[in-house]
């Protein structure tokens, strides 16, 4: 049985592949780590430790205690605020990956970390954006996304450590909210929709980004960290997305659930910026080919899904 050690456990993803991985590998097998102390239910149901990613000492002393073999690390900024704290988010971003590698490499364990769709820039092609293409973002949150694909690939060889990794694009849930994020209106817009009807969107009209539902996310986690390795061409940071859509397509998907509900706009000049500076659509071919990546959810399931679970964490 698997030995998972999660940074950023409480945060958006980790919140949920805690649970799902333990219900998968066991209660205990799953150590959930986040800088701060929460009652969440995963600092109850297995073990939970405190931890900076800064600290390397403490990072590597947990994960030998607890004897671990796999590492998922998913502390980081996201990229609205690393714009407004660059240097926060260079030491925490690329500070906090090289720490988990330098454990994994030293334990000898299999690591994950998400890349994101941050990792593109302007001058990368638009639509279908390609697996293997130009990067030069804009952004740092880019510019620690880029270098911590490198850092990744670098890891496996030059010292075989068996790094995998997602270009993740927006992810919505109705669980955990993101913060800090540029996507994040895609997850506020259906908590809004529920508790005012409508909602004001601070990016512009005819701004297409990727995005995915939560459940496909943690799956397609799974399923790559369970991959046959020699299948895998591309170990770090796979195109993966479930939809490009732009804020007027999911206001149309939920009228279909709540037909008076309300977009307006006010755009944010920062947050507008960094989506104009990402890809309207990435190509998720390489993680289909290679390791069978797939979802469940489009636009219209997903919003039906989200708007019952918020309506009925509501009552
Ligand atoms: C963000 O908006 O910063 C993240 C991402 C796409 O990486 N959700």
């Amino acid at each position: 049985m698997k030995k998972i050690l999660i940074t950023g456990a409480l945060g958006q993803i980790g919140s949920e592949l805690t649970v799902k991985m333990r219900e998968i590998y066991g209660e205990q097998n799953v150590i959930a780590t986040d800088i701060r102390q929460s009652d969440h239910e995963i600092t109850q149901s297995g073990p939970f430790e405190l931890l900076d990613v800064t600290d390397a000492k403490k990072m590597f002393d947990i994960a030998k205690r607890y004897d671990v073999d796999t590492i998922i690390h998913l502390a980081a900024l996201l990229s609205a605020t690393a714009e407004a704290k660059p240097l926060i988010a260079w030491n925490l971003n690329m500070g906090g990956l090289v720490n988990a590698l330098e454990v994994a490499r030293e334990l000898r364990c299999q690591f994950f970390t998400p890349s994101s769709i941050g990792a593109f820039g302007p001058t990368t092609p638009k639509d279908h954006t390609p697996q293997d293409t130009i990067q030069r973002p804009t952004t740092m949150y880019g510019v620690n996304k880029v270098a911590g694909e490198l850092l990744c690939d670098y890891y496996y060889y030059k010292f075989a450590v068996d790094t995998r990794g997602l270009r993740f694009p927006g992810l919505i849930s109705y669980v955990t909210p993101p913060g800090g994020g540029t996507t994040d209106y895609a997850v506020e817009i259906y908590y809004e929709a529920i508790k005012k009807g409508a909602y004001t969107s601070y990016i512009a009209k005819g701004t297409y980004m990727d995005m995915m539902y939560m459940p496909d996310a943690l799956n397609a986690i799974l399923t790559l960290m369970e991959a046959d390795a020699s299948k895998l061409k591309h170990r770090n940071a796979f195109n993966v997305t479930a939809m490009s859509v732009e804020p007027e397509d999911i206001a149309k998907a939920i009228r279909k659930h709540i037909p008076e509900f309300k977009l307006n706009y006010e755009v944010d000049p920062v947050r507008q910026r960094i989506a104009e500076s990402w890809p309207n659509s990435i190509d998720a071919t390489a993680a289909k080919e290679e390791w069978g990546f797939k979802v469940e959810y489009d636009i219209e399931k997903m919003t039906k899904d989200m708007l019952m679970k918020l309506k009925q964490k509501k009552s």
